[in-house]
């Protein structure tokens, strides 16, 4: 009975076997005592002038972020704001690891991915305060525009839907015999979507060169990530569509850097998607208005003090003698005058003309722009 009972567990040991091994969590954050600094990991095929750039976004996205809080407190910001404090590595480092022809579709906690695709923080600000000058023209806001020639595609509010989007472009890509490939962001929240799992299957039996990064910020809106789903790591689902899954360091430049190249050069040779799960946090609430009271005492303190991710790189920097201190600082002062100037023009900007809701919703040249006749004359 018990040699039965053996040789049925080592049965099925071996046919769980690939899949576990997909699973690499090489890069699962290290642990260090309390007290001690993180840094960053050291293998890296970066050069020293293209970790200063990596640096440079990660301080424009903060810097952006905070200018759009200070707008919106002065009341000039339309709806939402939407940080991705302590989140910025995540989006920076995943974005660089790409061509410029390859395209991104983000979620709201993704400025730094935007600026990597040369997004300029011009026309974020632009777009928060709903000008004429923003992308859309006033119609939509913070990262909801998109540049088909940037290989940027804006998100839509509905979660997962991005991936089954992303999927279509790669189909298309495919058709014309372009290599290039898809990165997709989702939330942990997003991941528990209908279309998250159809769009993942789909792109998984086309091996579709579709990357997609899974951030694990512990937060939906106000629910824990254990309270909507049942994986302890996100990772975990890679299985159920037979696909490779990485853990990553999310708060570590460098780690997302590298594990997404991987991935990269693995969807680009043909061998089809990826899932990578970001290991990070939220630290400010969903949005500017969310006061954050269901976060227990302390927890937001902890991940400030001991794992933010621009004060773990400068520590990387400066220990691996990349840089000095005057060196972030005169990148940062660049940094604000990038973030002034852009801003004041877009301050400068006008208000959309009413009439422009009615076009660039629907392709005017086959559906006509459709108003009541008298509604933008009163
Ligand atoms: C299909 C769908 N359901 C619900 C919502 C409402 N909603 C907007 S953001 C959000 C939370 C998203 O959490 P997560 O995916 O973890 O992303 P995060 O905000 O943490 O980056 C929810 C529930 C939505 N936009 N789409
Ligand atoms: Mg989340």
């Amino acid at each position: 009975m018990a040699e039965e009972k053996r040789k049925n567990q080592k049965r099925t040991a071996r046919r769980r076997a690939p899949f576990q091994m997909r699973i690499n969590t090489r890069y699962a954050p290290r642990k260090v005592a309390d007290g001690e600094a993180r840094s960053c990991i050291s293998e890296t095929s970066l050069t020293h002038d293209q970790m200063l750039e990596l640096y440079r976004y990660l301080k424009l996205t903060r810097l952006v972020e905070e200018r759009i809080v200070n707008l919106y407190r002065q009341t000039k910001v339309v709806g939402g704001v939407y940080r991705s404090l302590g989140q910025e590595a995540t989006a920076v480092g995943s974005a660089y690891a790409l061509r410029p022809d390859d395209f991104i579709t983000p979620i709201i906690r993704d400025l730094g991915a935007c600026f990597v695709k040369g997004i300029r923080p011009r026309e974020i600000l632009a777009q928060y305060m709903a000008k004429a000058w923003g992308p859309s023209g006033g119609k939509d806001l913070n990262v909801h525009f998109g540049y088909m020639d940037k290989g940027f595609i804006g998100p839509i509010s509905h979660l997962g839907d991005m991936i089954p989007v992303m999927n279509g472009i790669l189909l298309g890509a495919r058709m014309q015999k372009k290599e290039i490939v898809g990165l997709a962001y989702i939330g942990d929240g997003g991941a528990s979507t209908g279309a998250f799992y159809e769009g993942m299957n789909f792109a998984a039996v086309q091996r579709l060169p579709l990357i997609v990064i899974a951030e694990y910020n512990h937060y939906a809106y106000s629910t824990p990530t254990n309270m909507q789903t049942a994986v302890r790591n996100l990772v975990e689902k890679a299985a159920a569509f037979g696909i490779p899954g990485f853990i990553v360091d999310g708060n570590d430049v460098i780690a997302c850097y590298e594990v997404t190249k991987r991935a990269v050069e693995h969807a680009r040779a043909g061998h089809g998607a990826v899932l990578i799960e970001a290991k990070t946090y939220r630290r400010k609430g969903h949005a500017e208005h969310d006061d954050q009271r269901y976060i227990p005492e302390g927890e937001i303190e902890w991940w400030e003090q001991h794992n933010d991710p621009i004060d773990r790189f400068e520590k990387f920097l400066v220990d691996q003698k990349v840089a000095t201190l005057e060196k972030f600082q005169e990148i940062t002062a660049g940094v604000m005058h990038e973030v002034d100037e852009d801003s004041e023009w877009a301050e400068s900007s006008p208000m959309p003309e009413p009439e422009g809701a009615v076009y660039g919703v629907f392709d005017n040249s086959v559906v006509p722009p459709a108003f009541r006749p008298g509604v933008l004359e009163s």
